[in-house]
């Protein structure tokens, strides 16, 4: 209160000193006669105009080398996908372009004022109109303008068309919603599976992916906090879109940004062309990026190996908006195919053979591809094995019809992969044991474990495998391996086993 009372008073006291000072120089005016110190105050001014236009330039060009590493395109801002030199280029002709009218427009206006400062004699000229100069003004703009508006539309142009199925690409969708992105990958087959909104529920399908579609089942969602990672030298495209308000999908290091839009689905092709480790090697050279990461720590690391690309919302779109920022590694190919190889597929770990899977009670190839190799794998070991007790393989994917022998339909895809180990192995012999629970008497349970390893041998020469290698038994609840007490440990009881003879 105080405070802004003495400031209001300084100012006060500020004019009435202006204001004498100006009465003083009134009256020295008329002692030495007014119209010379109005000619001497023009020449002075004009001289200083002209300082200081001086003075100004050099000031602006200066800055402009002095922060040249804060412009797009130049040093630590070098673009990191191969259309961003294009777009970068854009930005500093249209720089260079407003340059050379800043210069020309500043140095006429100064020297203007020094040249037809007021002097006895000088009469302004009055012009009504010329045709030259009208034509000038009007024929230079447009001239350069043309030039940036097409120079812009041929980058547009280049940058934008959409790829065709003969392109090698890689197509990712980024959907994004309050706060945050779901990054959505094609996994092995390459492509997305198709989505349905619905099909959106919150408790495992945030996204409506339509899991009767065959794509679907590969596909990989990245969680929140992600690090979204994509190969180096590869065309990906992104699908954007949105789930509840205006997003925009915003990579500034590779100069690309697109609203994310519900309803509607935008795209943008990009091409990454340094991986993050080698944006750092160029960070590196430059003196800002040495300094430490945390300014109050001076031990932490330097800038240029904390840095990453980033992905950001650029639309203000609520109050959590900063913490759509995520992380992008570029890596080498082998480093993303590592990467892809070790990401879980969504269908599979969340909706395989719980009730919303349409596939429940069917293999898929995957599937059977993993348990083939997962049965060569133990079947190596038991070959391999000096011990008497590893001999002996559990058949983990052979059931049952309840309470019979009659094996099920799935089982026939691992004594599949069975007939075709032992086609490969032609020097082993192997007995088929059956196993029950305690459930029952034990003379049915002997009987049911010896008919379904009988059923077992039956299918394997049908399948063409020579009877003498193979041998049959039941043994009945005598030999369990888990707690008969217990559904689940019952569960481990009901087995079929394999067992090497000889070999
Ligand atoms: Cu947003």
């Amino acid at each position: 209160m105080s405070t802004g009372f003495i400031a209001i008073l300084i100012l006060v006291i500020l004019a009435v000193v202006v204001v004498q000072i100006g009465k003083i120089s009134d009256l020295a005016a008329k002692i030495r006669g007014e119209e010379e110190v109005a000619q001497q105050a023009n020449d002075t001014t004009a001289v200083w105009l002209v300082g200081f236009m001086v003075l100004f330039l050099i000031g602006t060009i200066w800055s402009a080398v002095y922060y040249k590493d804060v412009m797009l395109g130049y040093g630590p801002h070098s673009a990191a996908s191969a259309h961003g030199g294009e777009i970068d280029g854009l930005f500093n002709a249209t720089l260079g372009v407003t340059f050379i009218v800043f210069f020309i427009t500043h140095v006429l206006l100064f020297w203007y004022s020094y040249k037809y400062r007021s002097r006895e004699g000088n009469k302004a000229q009055f012009i009504a109109h010329n045709n030259t100069i009208e034509l000038v003004w009007t024929v230079i703009p447009a001239i350069v303008l043309t030039f940036l508006v097409v120079k812009g539309l041929v980058a547009w142009n280049n940058i934008m068309p959409d790829v065709s199925e003969e392109d090698q690409y890689l197509e990712i969708e980024a959907t994004g919603y309050q706060f945050g992105w779901d990054v959505r990958y094609p996994g092995n087959d390459g492509k997305l599976g198709t989505k349905d909104f619905r099909m959106i529920n919150l408790a495992n399908n945030s996204l409506g992916m339509d899991w009767s579609d065959d794509k679907s089942i590969d596909d990989i969602v990245l969680g929140g906090t992600d690090q979204i990672v994509l190969p180096v030298d590869t065309t990906v495209r992104v699908r954007i879109t949105s789930k509840d308000v205006l997003h925009n999908f915003y990579l500034p290091h590779f100069r690309v940004k697109m609203d994310a839009i519900p309803g509607l689905p935008t795209y943008f092709i990009f091409k990454p062309i340094k991986t993050t480790e080698e944006y750092r090697q160029e960070l590196r050279n430059y003196p800002e990026w040495n300094e430490p990461y945390d300014v109050e720590d001076p031990e932490s690391l330097p800038r240029w190996k904390e840095f990453n690309y980033e992905l950001a919302c650029a639309e203000l779109c609520g109050k959590g908006h900063y913490s759509m920022r995520r992380v992008v590694k570029i890596v080498t190919r082998d480093e993303y195919e590592t990467w892809l190889a070790e990401q879980k597929s969504t269908y599979m770990t969340t909706i395989r053979n719980t009730e919303d899977d349409p596939r429940l009670g069917q293999l898929l190839d995957v599937e059977i591809k993993e348990r083939a190799q997962e049965l060569r794998a133990d079947f190596k070991n038991a070959l391999d094995s000096e011990k008497a007790e590893d001999k002996t393989i559990l058949l983990r994917h052979v059931f049952y019809d309840t309470g019979s022998a009659g094996l099920s339909d799935l089982s026939k895809y691992e004594l599949d992969n069975l007939t075709d180990i032992l086609k490969n192995n032609s020097g082993v012999t192997v007995e088929l044991a059956g196993h029950t629970d305690s459930v029952g008497d034990d003379a049915t349970n002997l009987e049911i474990s010896r008919n379904r390893a009988q059923n077992v041998l039956n299918y394997l020469t049908n399948k063409g495998l020579d009877i003498s290698r193979l041998s049959s038994n039941g043994y009945g609840e005598t030999a369990p391996i888990g707690d008969n007490g217990t559904e689940e440990g019952r569960a481990q009881n009901r087995r079929t086993e394999l067992r090497i003879i000889s070999q």
